[in-house]
């Protein structure tokens, strides 16, 4: 197919409750959604929805809204225009000359995937090999003002019946939330820490009393680029080590696999480049017996329905950061939003990512329209 027309969709949703993590917080959600246009060699429009995942500023990952949504405008748009065929499975390569940019690529060829599937009549989840109808959904609990508020926190997700617990830690705000869920709510409870890199090497006697409360893991503790560390860490204590932010392709992967820097995986489509990287780490990791499970970032219903169908592939082992729609927004951009219910949410079933963007909704949280055409 041909690709015929780009637009960025700007957004601004309001998020329910504040959401912290050790690089910030976020009171609302500012994103864009990338909307393809590509054209069949019968004619045939099929439009499909791309979500960007780039904070609006570089504290997760050096990647950030404007920037992401400026190099789509000037280098990876361009690109795509100028090749006379564009699929999913080649945009990857069609881009291969820009460094980096992985949201930016990723959101782009997560709108083309969407359309080629709508034009497929296929699902997502039949594309992947996907093999399970529901997936098990875990909640990202932000930092909060106290150890009490932490527990009102996580007993509130409980009783909604989410599947897994994940905390957000820092430094100041780690053992004693940990210690007083664990009493709060018992051994049985699966939970786990994420630390979003803020702490080095030398707190690795620090970060070792956490082997005392059972985690799942701990995610991230180093920084983004401290491959090496994670593996020094990893042989200090015997909580298993999961990274996110240092995993940014399947060759970081390889390295991190084979360094012995993880025993689990955190996989983003974004942070890697977009759904096909993200399945070969998948693959990568599944043949290392690595586990792997699929975060989140705040995503829109769009992002949230793609990234079910991912984690229905059978090494998705973990349960991922994949709540319901009402985790993070009073109201979805979707017809339908994304729905825990029973600790799961469904993998879609119709054609592309399987959901549908509602057009007033739409309008109602965006902030800007961008227009990207060949002629340009
Ligand atoms: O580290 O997983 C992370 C959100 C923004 C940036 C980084 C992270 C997160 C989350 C949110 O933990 C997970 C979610 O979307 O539910
Ligand atoms: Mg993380």
């Amino acid at each position: 197919m041909k690709l015929h027309g780009l637009r960025l969709h700007h957004l601004e949703m309001p998020l329910v409750a504040p959401f912290t993590t050790s690089f910030g917080t976020q009171t609302s959600k500012r994103t864009f959604l990338v909307e393809a246009n590509l054209i069949a060699d019968d004619g045939t429009v099929w439009t499909g929805w791309g979500e960007n995942v780039a904070l609006p500023d570089p504290v997760y990952s050096p990647e950030h809204l404007e920037g992401a949504a400026l190099v789509i405008e000037r280098w990876l748009a361009p690109a795509l225009f100028a090749a006379d065929d564009v699929t999913a499975e080649t945009v990857g390569h069609l881009l291969r000359h820009i460094v980096g940019q992985q949201m930016a690529k990723a959101a782009v060829e997560m709108a083309v995937l969407d359309a080629q599937l709508r034009a497929d009549g296929r699902s997502f989840a039949s594309y992947l090999g996907a093999v399970a109808p529901t997936v098990p959904s875990g909640v990202s609990v932000g930092i909060q003002e106290s150890v009490d508020a932490t527990v009102r926190a996580v007993g509130g997700y409980i009783e909604q019946g989410y599947a897994r617990i994940k905390l957000k830690i820092q430094p100041g705000a780690d053992l004693a939330p940990v210690a007083a869920v664990r009493k709060a709510f018992g051994d049985e409870l699966p939970f786990q820490v994420d630390a979003n890199a803020a702490y080095t090497l030398v707190d690795a006697a620090h970060l070792r009393r956490l082997d005392e409360y059972g985690l799942l893991l701990v995610e991230q503790p180093l920084g983004e680029a401290d491959i090496r560390q994670h593996a020094e860490l990893a042989a200090r204590m015997t909580t298993p080590i999961c990274l996110d932010e240092s995993v940014v392709s399947a060759e970081a992967a390889a390295d991190a696999i084979s360094l012995g820097a993880a025993s689990v995986i955190n996989i983003k489509p974004g942070r890697v480049g977009g759904y096909l990287e993200a399945r070969r780490i998948h693959d990568i990791a599944r043949a290392h017996g690595v586990a792997v499970w699929c975060g989140g970032m705040l995503e829109t219903g769009i992002g949230r329905a793609a990234n079910a169908a991912l984690a229905a592939l059978p090494g998705f082992t973990l349960p991922g950061d994949i709540s319901g729609s009402d985790r993070f927004y009073a109201e979805d951009l979707l017809t339908q939003p994304i729905r825990m219910h029973d600790g799961v949410v469904d993998v879609p079933t119709g054609p592309g990512f399987g959901v549908q963007v509602d057009p007033d909704r739409l309008e109602g949280f965006r902030t800007r329209l961008v227009e990207l055409s060949p002629e340009r």
